[in-house]
């Protein structure tokens, strides 16, 4: 197995089952539905199965018309029905899109239950715009992707399509995943223009069968960029009218566009600020010209500056007065944490934040920040953490995950976001459980009920085996798998101490004279002889002020603040007692041997697994594992060493003892490759 399948069997040529499929439509997208419920890979039997939509004349005779009338789009209803006097399977879509996703649905079942036992299911997606972000860029490089190039071969582009283009609208179908944004946040000018348009409607043309809409990164300079136009203001009617004139070219040629997502005034990158106008004005200025064609402008919140603000309160800061004021067909793009997508950060406190404008979650699939595709990482329960975290907005259960989907406050549009951690590898991820992050993206923006086991016990039944004995170990070091990066990366809420410049090992000692202060990792730990951590309490940056009581009040009382949040919000002295009795710096020992503890453990596992597995997706996950396994300790030895300089304590003698020496450690310089050459 090269793992090219991901959690899907391939479509066969030619070849049918013995199911019989009935359907009243012909619509490319049903097509599609069709031949998924026609692979004799998924075994569904000899039996019969409806599918169609509420116009379907069949459908209409097995659902009730109450039921049908309320299905909305991209949903459906899958149910065990009577027909000609036996037994049948019916998928209702309330459109072809949900009966697509009801097929997948259906085939999921068949893999993870068997369909033994009388089906009855009725599904709605949580989000309505589901959305991955490449950070491709245009030369074919992918930013903090580490699954190899791009997968989108622009030279070769309209006139060469190539067959990856269709396996990945399916595998993004089969999770339920509507749109994809192409390009970089970081956006070259040149998507915009006519010679680049043309490209992205060929695979516009591609996708569209399978319900995954096109949406590109813009700059917001592109009005000068590419036509020479004085100024880009977006309070300039010429600028105005190029906006307007692009939207109108490009709805020409993808009349379903998705919409804008803009990175703006952001770690150097244009934007309305740039011409004295807010955020506000920018977003607005795009969103006129989208909203003739239903477009929506996903504006993210990702920006902060080395000013008298710290970081972590700066998008607060920033978006919070424009509350009110955007467009209905704006929608404001926020990280999960406050300052970027680090192993662990408490919720950003934007999310309970913005009451009158849409918001949505920006998740990061790809793995900047935990290990790269050389560390297993299950992502579901540091999305779901988020989803689930209480922003008490209105009181409690306002959580993330409800502030978001539009049905605490009714927004009409809503939508989620995660980075994709796709390339041009064979098996797409570049580690085999990486896929597990796609997946799990797909499904929570679905579902965001759904739990971290069930997602995890769905991939592996589908992409290994179904098999217990394999199901119950390594589903357990999925969900502890994350844990065990915080704890040898960045335990106790310390966050950002990664190497300056590629984010993969530690460098908690950078301090580059005249550099960024805020891109360097003393601003994030603040270690002295007193303590260790960022304070951000009353006494310190206020940063706690910005949550929403009791929240804030918790986080600002050392002996309330979560433990795994202590150094995000207390500068908190080496001898502090924690509720363990150990005090701080054991503490933080204890932690950072533990997460190496735990990579053993997980080499243990997955060897133990070998007889379950196919030889090459072993051996690929084996070797991963020892690669892991060393940089644990790398982490942790660098980690601990350094803090010992300033907390003069002994690691407690019960603990391994480190194996490198610090001054080694400082000598390392990774070149990690053109997909690092990012600012921070
Ligand atoms: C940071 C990444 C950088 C991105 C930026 C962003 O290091 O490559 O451009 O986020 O999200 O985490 O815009």
């Amino acid at each position: 197995e090269d793992g090219s399948r991901l959690w899907l069997q391939p479509l066969p040529y030619g070849q049918t089952n013995s199911t019989s499929i009935i359907s009243g439509e012909k619509s490319p997208t049903i097509g599609l539905a069709i031949s998924e419920l026609n692979n004799p890979a998924y075994q569904l039997g000899s039996r019969t199965i409806l599918i169609g939509t509420t116009t379907d004349k069949n459908i209409r005779k097995v659902f009730s018309k109450s039921e049908l009338s309320t299905l909305s789009p991209e949903s459906y209803l899958i149910r065990t029905v009577q027909w000609n006097g036996k037994e049948a399977i019916a998928i209702a879509g309330g459109d072809d899109k949900g009966a697509l996703y009801g097929s997948y649905h259906l085939l999921r079942l068949a893999v993870t239950n068997g369909l033994g036992s009388p089906v009855s299911v009725r599904e709605v997606p949580a989000y309505k715009v589901r959305v991955l972000n490449h950070w491709d860029n245009l030369d074919g490089s992918v930013e903090r992707g580490y699954a190899g190039y791009s997968l989108w071969k622009w030279e070769d582009l309209p006139n060469t399509l190539s067959p990856r283009y269709k396996e990945y609208a399916r595998a993004n179908a089969s999770i339920g995943i509507n749109g994809t944004v192409l390009n970089n946040v970081n956006a070259d000018p040149l998507i915009l223009t006519h010679e680049y348009l043309i490209k992205v409607k060929a695979l516009a043309d591609v996708f569209r069968p399978y319900g995954l809409k096109v949406y590109l990164s813009v700059n917001f300079s592109s009005p000068t960029a590419i036509s020479g136009l004085p100024t880009s203001d977006p309070l300039d009617e010429g600028v105005q009218r190029w906006w307007k004139d692009k939207a109108k070219e490009i709805y020409a040629l993808i009349p379903d566009f998705g919409g804008f997502l803009v990175k703006a005034n952001s770690e150097g990158l244009p934007g309305p600020q740039d011409f004295g106008r807010t955020h506000a004005d920018g977003a607005n200025m795009l969103a006129d010209a989208l909203q003739p064609y239903n477009g929506i402008v996903m504006w993210r919140a990702f920006v902060y500056n080395p000013g008298n603000e710290e970081r972590a309160k700066q998008a607060y800061l920033e978006f919070t007065p424009f509350d009110g004021k955007f467009r209905s067909n704006v929608i404001i793009q926020i990280k999960n944490g406050p300052i970027d997508f680090q192993p662990r950060e408490p919720f950003s406190p934007l999310f309970g934040a913005m009451k009158q404008t849409p918001i949505m979650p920006e998740f990061q699939i790809t793995q900047e920040y935990l290990g790269f595709s050389n560390h297993l990482a299950y992502l579901a329960p540091m999305f779901k953490e988020c989803l689930d975290s209480d922003t008490y907005a209105q009181g409690e259960g306002s959580t993330v995950a409800k502030v978001t989907d539009g049905s605490l406050y009714g927004n009409k549009i809503s939508a989620i976001a995660g980075v994709a951690n796709i390339g041009e590898d064979t098996n797409w991820c570049g580690h085999d459980f990486a896929q597990a992050n796609w997946y799990a993206f797909g499904r929570l923006a679905w579902n965001h009920q759904l739990t971290s086991e069930v997602i995890a016990d769905e991939w592996l039944k589908m992409t290994f085996t179904n098999d217990p004995e394999f199901l119950s170990p390594i589903t357990k070091m999925m969900l502890d798998s994350r844990e065990a990066v915080v704890n040898y990366m960045m335990p106790l809420g310390l966050n950002h101490i990664f190497a300056f410049d590629h984010h993969y090992g530690p460098e908690p000692w950078c301090d580059v004279p005249g550099a960024r202060p805020d891109w360097m990792p003393t601003y994030y730990h603040r270690a002295d002889s007193t303590g260790l951590g960022f304070d951000r309490t009353t006494s310190g940056s206020n940063g706690v002020s910005q949550y929403n009581q009791p929240l804030a009040d918790l986080y600002n009382n050392i002996d309330t603040c979560p433990e795994e949040y202590l150094l995000w919000f207390h500068h908190t002295a080496w001898n502090h007692q924690m509720k363990s009795g150990n005090i701080m710096w054991d503490e933080l020992c204890r932690h950072y041997d533990k997460g190496v503890l735990q990579v053993r453990e997980f080499q243990k596992i997955w060897d133990r697994s070998e007889h379950f597995v196919d030889t090459d997706r072993f051996h690929r996950v084996q070797s991963k594992l020892r690669i892991q396994a060393r940089d644990a300790v790398w982490w942790r030895d660098a980690c601990l060493l350094y803090f010992q300089t300033f907390s003069k304590q002994p690691i407690p003698y019960d603990l391994e003892r480190p194996v490198h020496d610090l001054d080694d450690l400082k000598k390392i310089k990774l070149n990690m490759g053109h997909n690092n050459k990012a600012k921070k």
